[in-house]
């Protein structure tokens, strides 16, 4: 067995993956576990550093992509302290103007209503003036024309002719109905003949009774309009058998087919306002 090489027993073998002869000399049964410790703890020390330059290795490029990210971060900070100040800059510049500007404005105000008194007082007046003239000139060649381009109602006004309407959508005693006529200054309606009869009816809603500006308030049996015009002037639409005066019924209203009845004056009906129409701007 011994032949100064050694031998390799099964167990060595067993430790390690490397061939490793056996001394003759060595006690087989001391050796065996202390030699397979020493190459257990080199192969462990390889592994380790190993371990370790790769570690230093990560770390360097970590450390270089760190110094990078800090770098650009720094930048940033820097770029947006400097923005800020810029702006705290104008905004200050800007809220200076602004108070400058405020203390301005009283003045501009004054100055304003100034000039525009003098403009109505002189220059205004004149420029007004000189715009009627060209609008009556112009509507004096109109006059002919059975357009009203010069005569027109009020928005929201019906015309027919120079005769403006307006139906209510609300209903009134025949007293507080003339009331609110007047305060578009105009009247409740007063019916001349049948043509405007006829328009009227066209125009009514035809499930209304509507008040007009006749009655006999002031003495019974005198119809008048309100423009205290008598009935015997006009043409007459009564409904049959009326009017009646039943139970004191003073006041006339347009019945469903548009003929008349009188009725109490203290009545709720709908009504109608007339007036004619005016040339533009009043002029
Ligand atoms: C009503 C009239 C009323 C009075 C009454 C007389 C059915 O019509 O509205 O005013 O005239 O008739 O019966
Ligand atoms: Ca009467
Ligand atoms: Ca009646």
């Amino acid at each position: 067995m011994a032949d100064g090489f050694g031998t390799i027993s099964p167990y060595e073998q067993s430790c390690s993956t490397a061939y490793r002869p056996v001394l003759a000399t060595e006690d087989p049964a001391q050796s065996r576990p202390s030699r397979c410790l020493s190459w257990t703890l080199l192969l462990l020390l390889v592994v380790d550093v190993c371990l370790l330059i790769s570690a230093l290795v990560c770390l360097s490029g970590l450390t270089g992509e760190q110094l990078d990210l800090e770098k650009k971060i720094s930048d940033l900070t820097n770029t947006a302290e400097a923005s800020y100040s810029k702006a705290t800059e104008h905004h200050n510049e800007t809220r200076t103007r602004l108070r400058a500007v405020d203390s301005n404005i009283s003045f501009c105000t004054e100055a304003v209503i100034n000039v525009s008194n003098s403009l109505s007082d002189s220059g205004l007046q004149n420029a007004i003036e000189l715009y009627k003239m060209y609008i009556r000139d112009f509507c004096s060649k109109k006059a002919s024309e059975k357009a009203y381009t010069c005569l027109p109602c009020p928005l929201g006004w019906q015309q027919t002719g120079r005769r403006c309407y307006v139906f209510s959508d609300q209903q009134k005693t025949w007293m507080d109905s003339q009331l609110f006529c007047q305060s578009k200054q105009a009247d409740l309606l007063i019916i001349n003949n049948a043509e405007e009869q006829q328009a009227i009816i066209s125009k009514k809603h035809s499930s209304r009774y509507y008040w007009i500006g006749l009655s006999d308030r002031v003495k019974e049996g005198d119809f008048r309009w309100v423009d205290n015009t008598s009935i015997s002037t006009t043409e007459q639409f009564w409904r049959k058998n009326q009017p009646d005066d039943y139970n004191n019924e003073d006041c006339i209203h347009l019945s469903y087919d548009g003929l008349w009845n009188d009725i109490s004056c203290d009545t709720q009906f709908y009504f109608i306002c007339e007036k004619e129409s005016r040339m533009i701007f009043f002029l």
